[in-house]
């Protein structure tokens, strides 16, 4: 279904059917511009900038580019065509109609999942508010303020579902979510990697990597729900996802490449030397990994999680691609899980849908493995003998079982003093962080790269890689 460009909010939701709910969300809207304007990207508000816009939620018409000032990018509400007939596809009630509306029930459980997915939405465009300042090229700026544009679409798609199914409440939560801010002492965001800082371009991509990684997983929990408009609202949100994962994944692997290829001209393995040369030696960005890893792997929740049980049982958010499972319902089975136990490790049968968060987690380090194979062949291409590595999901864990039990990046318990000791060798220390600091300088003219990254091997849609991205 095409979108209404001729509305105050494009939208292919038919709004204008629906008063009440137009209005309340053309009150909202200001909300959101004042927002945007405080909090979204800094000093580039009235700058031109080549965007992708969805005009239409198929296949092939949904990414039109256009030169746009990102005040007036066209932010609406898309949600994917309904699949006509769908029935539920996991929990207690499977086999039967998804809901249109949501079931008095579970009105608390889902406005928590969909507030919580909301949250992440803002905070990633507070997060990364600074960044155009040191942007490595044109090339990169425009891809950072793209996924900021759609970040903020995103945001719209969450109100859109409390506006429009949780009466004052979803209101309040919505303006809520315009309140809450990244890193904010009194009022953070939701969620820890939420409030992380974001002050580099390397945490950037490997935050578009590994975060919006999970944003893809949770994503596609809840496109299974049987909360048939927030299934179909995410499904049209995974499209968008995956260029941000490809922004972290083409990101990290150019600074990759150009520190193994300074390695090799300078015929050296000393990471001072590397930096020297005004490049990223591959220990810091193992250390960025880790801690980027580590951080998204919390956002999966505790291995064993009376929430995650019920709203698998509720039918409200399922496991990614439930397809492939065999069994949909999980009332009988178990899993097994290691947990900590005195200074070891002790496995132990849990119920199925308890662990899972564990399951989603588990899939999602899988597919974090293929961008470091592809990391890896590069490095391997160049001559040099490094290896980045995925951290155990044991590592450096603020949520669950591992929660403050110190174990090394493959997994081995460690005692409190050895982990001291070595936090320098495992994560970022505030020496490489002044060091990448230190190399965040503008680059900004047309086809021209800073020295700690590769050049992109093609530009956007078609055009050249030293085009005029963003116009200053
Ligand atoms: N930090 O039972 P538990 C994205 C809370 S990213 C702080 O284990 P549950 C994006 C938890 O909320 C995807 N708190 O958790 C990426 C709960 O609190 P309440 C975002 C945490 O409920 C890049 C309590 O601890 N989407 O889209 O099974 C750029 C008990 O925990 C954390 C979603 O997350 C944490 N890491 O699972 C832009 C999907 N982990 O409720 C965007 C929606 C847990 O008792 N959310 N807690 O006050 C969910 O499905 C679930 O809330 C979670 C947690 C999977 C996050």
């Amino acid at each position: 279904m095409a979108v209404d460009y001729n509305e105050r909010i494009p939208n292919n939701v038919r709004l204008s059917d629906d008063r009440r709910l137009q209005r309340a969300l053309e009150a909202w809207q200001p909300h959101f511009l004042e927002w945007w304007k405080e909090l979204g990207p800094d000093g580039y508000q009235a700058k031109d900038v080549y965007l992708r816009t969805a005009t239409s939620v198929d296949a092939e018409g949904w990414a039109t580019y256009g030169v746009v000032k990102m005040p007036d990018y066209r932010w609406g509400i898309f949600l994917a065509e309904p699949q006509p007939e769908r029935t539920i596809g996991f929990g207690d009630a499977f086999g039967e109609p998804v809901w249109h509306e949501v079931p008095g029930e579970f009105r608390a459980p889902l406005r928590r999942l969909i507030v919580t997915q909301g949250d992440t939405e803002p905070a990633s465009v507070e997060q990364l508010r600074q960044l155009g300042q040191t942007c490595p090229s044109l090339y990169d700026l425009r891809n950072l303020f793209q996924v900021n544009v759609e970040e903020g679409r995103h945001l719209w798609a969450m109100v859109y579902l409390l506006h429009a199914y949780f009466g004052r409440d979803g209101r309040e939560e919505a303006e809520a979510l315009l309140a809450r801010r990244s890193g904010d002492a009194d009022n953070p965001r939701i969620l820890g990697t939420f409030n992380e800082r974001i002050p580099d371009w390397l945490s950037f991509f490997m935050f578009s990597y590994f975060t919006d990684r999970d944003g893809k997983y949770q994503l596609k929990g809840l496109a299974e729900s049987a909360f048939d408009p927030l299934a179909r609202t995410c499904r049209f949100m995974l499209t968008e996802e995956a260029y941000h994962m490809s922004v972290g994944q083409l990101g990290v692997g150019r600074v990759v490449k150009r520190a193994a290829e300074v390695m090799r001209e300078l015929g050296t393995d000393d990471p001072a030397a590397v930096r020297r040369a005004g490049a990223i030696d591959l220990p810091t960005i193992q250390r960025y990994l880790n801690f980027w890893c580590s951080s998204s792997v919390d956002l999966f929740g505790s291995e064993i999680s009376t929430n995650a049980a019920s709203n698998f049982a509720n039918s409200l958010k399922g496991r990614p691609d439930e397809v492939q499972y065999e069994d949909h319902i999980c009332r009988d089975t178990t899993i097994a899980l290691e947990r900590p136990q005195g200074d070891g490790v002790a496995t132990e049968d849990v119920a199925m849908r308890n662990a899972m968060n564990e399951i989603m987690r588990r899939a999602y380090l899988t597919e974090c493995e293929i961008g470091i194979k592809v990391w890896n062949r590069s490095i391997k291409r160049a001559g040099v003998a490094f290896e980045l590595a995925l951290p155990h999901a044991r590592f450096n864990r603020k949520i669950g079982f591992w929660e403050n039990q110190p174990c090394d990046p493959a997994g081995r318990r460690i005692t409190p003093e050895q982990s001291a000791a070595r936090q320098r060798d495992w994560l970022p220390s505030s020496d490489d962080r002044a060091f990448i600091q230190a190399l965040m300088q503008p680059v900004t003219e047309p086809g021209k790269v800073a020295s700690w990254i590769a050049p992109p091997e093609r530009g956007v849609n078609g055009l050249a890689a030293d085009h005029e991205y963003v116009k200053l």
